[in-house]
């Protein structure tokens, strides 16, 4: 069905550290920090969008790993996945999110703790909390 949405999410994870966007919009989303991405678009594989995406977003070049556990699907019609990510050329900026950050798992904690992260994401926060702390 063409209304099916697929939305990609980077895990980029660098040294025991997690990146992190904060967005703009929606209203109800700005200020919320996420797992950067977005949809897959007609004719792309998700790494392909993901790959575009974190180019348009970040402005860094990634290779792109295998897909976390979870599978969010908030809506009909809506899928949410995420899959890690590695840069592979340039450095992380906030080309249309508010800011970035890394997080370690400290960090990661809090932003969970206060509600600070994009609902949908939280799927993947706790699943990459694990890995943080094992470090
Ligand atoms: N999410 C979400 N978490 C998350 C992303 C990247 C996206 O919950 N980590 C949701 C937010 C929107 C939808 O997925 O409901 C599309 O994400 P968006 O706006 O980042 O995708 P874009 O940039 O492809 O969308 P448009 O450019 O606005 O069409």
């Amino acid at each position: 069905m063409t209304d099916e949405v697929l939305v990609v999410a980077g895990a980029v994870l660098d040294g025991g550290r997690l990146l992190l966007a904060q967005r703009d919009r929606p209203a109800e989303l700005a200020g919320l920090w996420e797992l950067p991405g977005g949809k897959v678009e007609p004719g792309e594989s998700p790494a392909q969008a993901l790959v575009r995406e974190l180019c348009e977003e970040l402005d860094v070049s990634v290779s792109v790993g295998d897909s976390l556990a979870g599978v969010v699907r908030p809506k009909p019609g809506l899928t949410l996945v995420a899959m890690r990510a590695t840069i592979v050329s340039g450095t992380v900026r906030a080309v249309e999110h508010r800011a970035l950050r890394w997080v370690d798992a400290d960090g990661l904690s809090e932003l969970i703790q206060t509600g600070s992260m994009v609902p949908n994401d939280l799927a993947w926060a706790r699943e990459l909390m694990g890995e943080l702390q094992v470090r």
